[in-house]
């Protein structure tokens, strides 16, 4: 290890780092104490709800897509679509902006999901997206007489769903393209319009209901369906091959619903009574016959009809060609080898410590409070949860990740009163819960924006660590969301804070933590699926970010090449200064130095792959550690009492202020046990790792339950889950030293062809 630990130095050594003071450290570390794994005063989790399972075995089959009772109010904006079968739990809730007239539902663009729809006054409104709080786009403007009812339904033939209206007995469609309307005669005034596909040919047919009264016409038939049983008048319309079928169902005052209740193809009456009860027909053939489910309305909102175009159980917003694209990475996915962590590394005692009473914490917390009215549902729509999408999927993402590291690596029994069971349910729940909302399952969804290739690659590896316990639908969602985080990262390709010139693009923000995030998803991608198509442009990929993310002025002029890239020649730009340090908002900033650990965490998931790591992922990496552990800076300029970033017991002294408070060294610890792996001794990684691990450990100490950080931005100010970012960095150091221990590392040194390096232009 210490000969490959002198390669990995080397790629990152220069004239520059030699002449570095040695920053005088006096550490008093806890290194190698014992701490209970359980602290005494940790209270054990109450009793906590039995999260629900979810089976699947049918991802990617052709499914009829089924009728789910829904709700909306235009006034409130909100939609609520139920997941049929788990009693009145909401399964998605989507938040419209206000506004005025009448919702619906309806799939506006043939993906096989319904959306949200508006009429006002003849103009309509859409979004096709299926999660969260889209904007409303609008659709056509057609109808608009005080009498007129919007209809919707699939009329024309195509699968997107055409508009119209019911304007007293007539029904008037619109056609694109400026085509004069198709209009159509069924009904009276006073009726209510209904559209089904009675017959089950894909087609709507219409309907209308008078009084209790429903009355539907088949076109197409010139006898007496088979379908359609002994309780239904039937009035053959011969000369126009047309029926009139007729059947009294429900009572007056009924809302009726209409939609395939029981999923054979033909979609079925049915009706509210009392705002609360639906009462979901048998279909033609027993018009008598019905199931009943509650789900009340409040007030304002109007009963509609949602699908679920995917397995009954699935993710309930999926379209079928997201869930089969998952189906087809998931099947390349080769599970991680994941070694025991070791409480031989100091520091590892407090942090494993940390982390089994940070999750009696955040499950406590995610399960009575948090997410306490979503735990009956098996997806429990993550998008609906918190009002920045930063908050609802990276806060899960990095519970589900520490969960599932504890799961893999240690012999979780019972702790804290937390059953394994009990422990995985919790992160498999969040695992399927925010794959299956992101947009490559889920139109509308979470992704392929800032940040999000992290998140990504957060709940991923959760994932993929705990591949052998997924089912079919969970791993589909995982791949796919991987996947299409990693080509998207690979499309955006490296960004540079300053040009060859030294001009910051970016003034004062570095794209290094950008970058480094963006990297991690093609790192995971090409550890879970080496042999995907696109895994030749995930490494590609990795190598040229991993390049860019920390690339130094003096790299301009090193003529070092690089798994093939000559710096010199190739580097259009730099993202890190020339002692390592990483300018971000304007300063010198320790937390953003801290991003270096992207590029160890990317080689230790290779490692895991039992993958050749290329030597770029070291590139500078080594020398912007140094910028925490071993720069000094003096006062003035800088912040008294100046000195190096890392203080003795843990502390951090920010030169230049802080951002995010200055009392968190959680931070730090996951940055500290990658380097206590990759970095040269000198840098005395293994020291700080367990001085920060230790200061950690003490600041939990001081509650009952398991929390780190006191109330407040006092400690620190993140405010979008820095209990889960805690455990997210305590429990990743756990896991480096895992792989550490357990793996062997082979360094690749390749010249591959093709390493894009970018323009150096900055996407804003
Ligand atoms: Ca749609
Ligand atoms: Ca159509
Ligand atoms: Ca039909
Ligand atoms: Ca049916």
């Amino acid at each position: 290890m210490r000969t490959l630990k002198a390669r990995l130095t080397r790629l990152g050594a220069s004239a520059a780092v030699a002449s570095l003071a040695v920053g005088s450290l006096a550490l008093a570390t806890s290194a190698g104490a014992t701490v209970p794994t359980a602290a005494p005063h940790i209270d054990p989790a109450p009793r906590l709800p039995r999260l629900p399972v979810v089976t699947g075995s049918t991802v990617g089959a052709k499914e009829v897509p089924r009728s789910v009772p829904a709700a909306a109010s235009v006034a409130t904006g909100g939609w609520q679509i139920w997941s049929t079968g788990y009693g009145r739990l909401s399964g998605t809730e989507i938040m419209m902006p206000p506004a005025a007239g009448t919702p619906l539902l309806g799939d506006w663009n043939g993906d096989g999901v319904d959306t949200p729809g508006r009429y006002e006054a003849g103009q309509w409104f859409i979004t096709n997206a299926a999660v969260d709080s889209p904007q409303w786009e609008g659709l056509t403007a057609f109808g608009g007489d005080p009498t007129d009812i919007p209809v919707v339904g699939l009329i024309d033939g195509d699968r997107r769903a055409d508009v119209g209206v019911f304007r007293n007995g007539e029904w008037h469609w619109h056609r694109a393209n400026g085509k004069p309307s198709a209009v159509d005669n069924f009904g009276q005034a006073g009726d209510t319009p209904i559209v089904g596909d009675w017959d089950g040919d894909g087609r709507d047919d219409l309907g209308v209901v008078r009084g209790n009264q429903w009355i539907l016409r088949l076109t197409g038939v010139n006898r007496k369906p088979a379908y359609v049983g002994k309780h239904v008048d039937v009035t053959m319309m011969r000369d126009v091959h047309a029926a009139v079928l007729q059947f009294s169902f429900g009572a007056v005052g009924d809302l009726p619903v209409v939609g395939d209740w029981d999923r054979d193809g033909r979609d079925d009456p049915g009706f509210v009574r009392g705002r609360s009860e639906w009462v979901l027909g048998a279909g033609l053939e027993h018009v008598r016959k019905s199931t009943r489910e509650t789900h009340p309305l409040t007030e304002g909102e109007v009963p509609l009809v949602g699908n679920q175009a995917t397995g009954i159980g699935h993710c309930p917003s999926a379209t079928r060609s997201g869930e089969r694209f998952g189906a087809i990475a998931a099947a390349k996915v080769r599970p991680p080898i994941t070694p025991p962590g070791t409480t031989s590394i100091p520091g590892n005692a407090e942090i494993l410590a940390t982390v089994q009473d940070g999750l009696r914490y955040v499950m406590t917390n995610d399960l009575t409070k948090r997410l306490k009215y979503r735990v009956g549902r098996p997806y429990y729509d993550p998008l609906s949860t918190h009002r920045t999408i930063e908050e609802s999927v990276r806060r899960s993402a990095n519970s589900a990740l520490a969960a599932a590291i504890m799961l893999t690596t240690t012999k979780w029994k019972t702790t804290n009163g937390i059953s394994r069971r009990e422990l995985l349910d919790y992160a498999r729940w969040h695992i399927r819960s925010l794959a299956c909302e992101h947009g490559a399952v889920t139109p509308g969804g979470w992704g392929n924006t800032w940040q999000s290739a992290l998140w990504a690659a957060t709940v991923g590896q959760a994932g993929w660590l705990l591949w052998d316990e997924l089912n079919g639908q969970e791993r589909a969602y995982v791949a796919a969301m991987v996947v299409s985080e990693a080509d998207y990262a690979t499309a955006r390709g490296p960004r540079y804070f300053r040009n060859r010139l030294g001009q910051e693009i970016t003034p004062g923000d570095s794209q290094s933590d950008a970058v480094s995030w963006d990297l991690m998803a093609p790192a995971l991608a090409l550890s879970m699926m080496p042999k995907y198509g696109s895994s030749g442009r995930w490494r590609s990929s990795l190598i040229g970010m991993a390049i860019a993310a920390f690339a130094r002025p003096g790299d301009l002029h090193n003529p070092q090449v690089v798994n093939g890239v000559q710096l010199d020649v190739r580097l259009p730009g730099t993202n890190a200064n020339e002692d390592g340090t990483v300018t971000n908002h304007g300063i010198v900033n320790p937390d953003y130095i801290q991003n270096v650990e992207h590029l160890w965490w990317a080689a230790s998931l290779l490692r895991a792959a039992d993958r050749p790591v290329p030597e770029a992922l070291f590139l500078n990496a080594d020398i912007v550690y140094r910028a925490l552990a071993v720069v000094d800076f003096p006062a003035p300029p800088y912040a008294t009492p100046g000195g190096t970033v890392y203080q003795p017991l843990g502390q951090i002294y920010y030169p230049m202020g802080a951002d995010w408070g200055t009392r968190r060294p959680a931070t730090f610890v996951g940055v500290d046990a990658f380097a206590n792996v990759y970095s040269a001794p000198d840098v005395r990684a293994g020291e700080f790792l367990a001085a920060h691990a230790a200061d950690t450990r003490a600041l939990q100490m001081r509650w009952s339950d398991g929390h780190i950080y006191a109330d407040g931005p006092s400690e620190e100010s993140y405010r979008l889950g820095k209990e889960e970012y805690a455990l997210q960095q305590m429990s990743l150091a756990w896991w480096a030293g895992a792989i550490s221990d357990g793996l062997r590392m082979r360094l690749d040194t390749t010249a591959y062809k093709g390493i894009s390096l970018g323009r150096g232009t900055p996407i804003p």
